[in-house]
């Protein structure tokens, strides 16, 4: 395989781990937990798994545990690519081996999926190698199977107790650990022997509470943005010329759009848990965005940047409305029986009187794709929307108009942007690389010690690494009960941008002067060799929340 110069000297790289898994490891438990919601529920759904203890690595001079060191052990990569990924294996990698050079580890193969039809391969010395801080997930693929079914369980089974494995290590966002919570508590209730372990991935960065600091793989791909924003910022600046509406991803929460605006200072970033709080219209949105570009204009400034992220859509209430009759009615026998031409004037025709006039306000290609091919779960597949093409064109109209009327006398030209894949592999950042392996390491030595139904942790992120604090935390602390297609689940809940929290405050203090004036600052590529403060920084979000 040919190799770039970078891949080549970043294979080097050994990551740094906390003092607590670095010599001999010693395990210490504290008090039993409880669900953040419907403590009652929970614990009647998850009997053996309910109420464990938070679990933490300490540095010890004394003997090591008693721990059984023959463990085979499976991993499984779910959902989105999130850098960091290849270093979680490779940390389970060299704990289970340091335990005992005859452990083994298999890697399923296209995510869940790969587990349940037994498609897997042996991870061997040579190609973990290949794989050390590498971004992407490649190394044994990932797929979106969701692990909810019996049989699937019971199919995954076969596949353990074939190859010996002690323990599946799930790497996934809220709805594949809560899978995992659910595999382990079956697997416990039938005495099967066979543990489960999560581990915190999304680049979304909605996977954190109070004992998950961050997920891995939003610092690279935060950063990886954050200097496609800033080129852009730059760009702008030097052309004088372009406004450029950028979206980025991040299916439902807008942290990814929040701490690009914290690192670069563009002019205009919307932030969709504000614009729900405020009840804001997509009419209400784009008056805001014309008024600034007007007001630059007045300064001669035809020129901008405007974050907008990706899930913004469904948190205007007008239009989340909207897009609930556009499901029903899609799905409806008068609309399969009728199997009109032109789906959007028949739905103009059958549109309540509320939701009508948004609909019809909508420029149609947008309207063509709010109403296209909904996913496997009937939802709008809000990255193929281009929200971004849909608010420069209707801030062109609004300019238009204001100009009739005498209120902008500028000039505006758009280019459109949306940065999603481009983040999700890149080689991981120190940090990433870091806190990975570190959250690898803690998952061998939690299942050498016999724990299920935990995800691995690692806190004390804003410290350098040696300080960080590993451990493990009862996946069922993290549930509540929520709505989900219908019906009542235990789900871990989801963390959205807090209004009153330390990172979104820190951006409405500064976005008026954002505004108004050329403030972008230019992160620049990822640094993994130089001065710690450029290499190990971490996101400016976590800062902010682990500041005192
Ligand atoms: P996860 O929640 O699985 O980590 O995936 C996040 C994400 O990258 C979102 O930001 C994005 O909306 C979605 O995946 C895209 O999905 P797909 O990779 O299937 O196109």
């Amino acid at each position: 395989m040919n190799k770039s110069a970078l891949q080549l000297a970043r294979a080097a790289y050994q990551p740094k781990l906390p003092k607590g898994l670095q010599g001999v490891v010693n395990l210490k438990a504290g008090k039993a937990t409880q669900s953040v919601g419907d403590q009652e529920e929970i614990k009647k759904l998850f009997p053996n798994t309910y109420g464990l203890p938070l679990v933490e690595f300490v540095p010890s001079e004394g003997e090591q545990d008693d721990v059984n060191p023959k463990m085979n052990v499976g991993v499984i990569l779910s959902g989105g690519q999130a850098p960091g990924g290849h270093n979680v294996i490779c940390g389970i990698f060299d704990r289970v081996k340091r335990l005992n050079p005859d452990n083994k580890l298999y890697g399923f193969l296209l995510g869940p999926s790969g587990l349940v039809d037994h498609k897997y391969v042996e991870l061997t010395a040579d190609i973990i190698d290949e794989y050390r801080n590498t971004g992407g997930f490649d190394i044994i693929g990932s797929g979106r199977t969701k692990l909810e079914e019996t049989s699937q369980f019971e199919s995954g089974l076969e596949i353990i107790r074939q190859l010996d494995i002690k323990a599946v290590v799930i790497i996934g966002g809220d709805d594949s650990n809560t899978n995992a919570c659910v595999l382990a508590e079956y697997y416990l209730a039938n005495k099967t022997g066979v543990q489960v372990i999560g581990c915190p991935k999304t680049i979304d960065g909605d996977l954190k509470n109070d004992q998950i600091e961050t997920s891995f793989g939003f610092d690279t791909a935060c950063k990886t943005y954050s200097e496609l924003i800033g080129n852009i910022e730059r760009d702008a600046n030097s052309a004088k010329k372009y406004w450029h509406f950028i979206k980025l991803m991040g299916r439902s929460a807008s942290h990814i759009a929040l701490e690009c605006a914290l690192e670069t200072q563009p002019n205009i970033c919307l932030i969709s848990e504000e614009i729900q709080e405020k009840n804001m219209t997509l009419d209400d949105i784009v008056a805001d965005m014309a008024a600034t570009i007007a007001a630059r204009a007045e300064k001669g400034d035809n020129y901008g940047v405007a974050l907008i992220p990706e899930g913004l859509i469904e948190f205007i209430p007008a239009v989340k409305k909207l897009i609930a009759e556009l499901n029903d009615l899609l799905s409806s026998e008068e609309y399969m029986a009728d199997a009109p031409a032109d789906r959007i004037e028949w739905l103009n025709k059958h549109l309540s009187a509320d939701n009508a006039p948004v609909f019809s306000s909508l420029p149609r290609v947008f309207a063509e794709q709010l109403t296209g091919e909904r996913d496997p779960h009937g939802n709008v597949q809000v990255s193929l929307i281009e929200t971004e093409k849909l608010l420069a064109e209707m801030v062109a109209k609004k300019l238009d108009d204001m100009k009739a009327a005498g209120q902008f006398k500028g000039k505006f030209a758009a280019q459109h942007h949306f940065f999603g894949y481009e983040g999700r592999c890149a080689a991981p950042s120190n940090f990433d690389a870091d806190y990975c392996y570190a959250l690898g390491t803690s998952a061998a030595e939690l299942i050498a010690r016999g724990k299920t139904g935990y995800m691995a942790i690692v806190k004390n992120t804003t410290a350098p690494a040696e300080e960080w604090k590993a451990g493990g935390v009862p996946i069922t602390m993290m549930m509540n009960m929520e709505r989900r297609n219908g019906k009542m689940k235990p789900v871990i809940r989801k963390a959205l941008v807090e209004l009153e929290g330390k990172p979104f405050k820190a951006f409405a203090a500064k976005r008026d002067e954002w505004k108004k004036n050329t403030c972008y600052t230019y992160p620049g590529p990822i640094q993994y060799w130089g001065p710690t403060e450029v290499c190990d920084r971490t996101t400016e979000t976590l800062a902010l929340e682990q500041s005192k």
